[in-house]
């Protein structure tokens, strides 16, 4: 089919992580996870689950996190606004940078596009290359998907991390 300026059928893979520290962690992730997969597109790939140290500020609870691959008709910015919308449907209230939350989502990857838009969105996520409770969780679904900044593939990123806070499967 010849694609015309008023169809919009590109789908794009993204990966997102997921993470809560606050209430039912377990229950949060499991109903991002279900308004994900209605308001984004279909979840492709789910990681474990991860118990994990917090990072960022020690002084708060220990977190969830996984991550999933999502295939998306969404464009980064409805991305972004889809998955805020997301997080304040169940209940999360900005507080700190890095403080605790019910629910976080955090977009990672969308496909290999490079995005930089103010102080509103970075794709690749500009911290993943330095965070075990990402790099972890992605590299057990994607482990050959190549950054398209560093062109090193999601495994070798891991492997020269220095990150030495815990990260384990439940
Ligand atoms: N998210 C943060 C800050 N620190 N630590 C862990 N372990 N997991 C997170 O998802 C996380 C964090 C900011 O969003
Ligand atoms: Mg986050
Ligand atoms: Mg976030």
């Amino acid at each position: 089919m010849k694609k015309t300026a008023n169809m919009h059928l590109d789908i794009n893979r993204t990966y997102l992580l997921l993470g809560s520290n606050l209430g039912d962690r377990e229950l949060y992730l499991e109903r991002a996870i279900q308004l994900i997969s209605e308001k984004v597109g279909v979840v492709i790939v789910k990681s474990s689950v991860y118990e994990t140290e917090p990072w960022g500020n020690a002084n708060q609870p220990g977190f969830l996190n996984l991550a999933l691959g999502v295939d998306t008709q969404l464009s980064p910015l409805g991305l972004l606004q889809t998955v805020l919308e997301i997080e304040k449907t169940l209940g999360r209230i900005r507080h700190e940078k890095w403080g605790s939350r019910l629910i976080d989502i955090d977009i990672i990857l969308y496909g290999d596009e490079i995005i930089t838009i103010d102080n509103q969105l970075q794709i690749p996520h500009a911290e993943m290359q330095n965070r075990k409770f990402v790099l972890e969780p992605l590299t057990e679904i994607a482990p050959n998907l190549i950054h398209p900044v560093f062109g090193k593939t999601i495994r070798e990123i891991l492997t020269t991390l220095t990150d030495s806070l815990s990260v384990s499967k439940r």
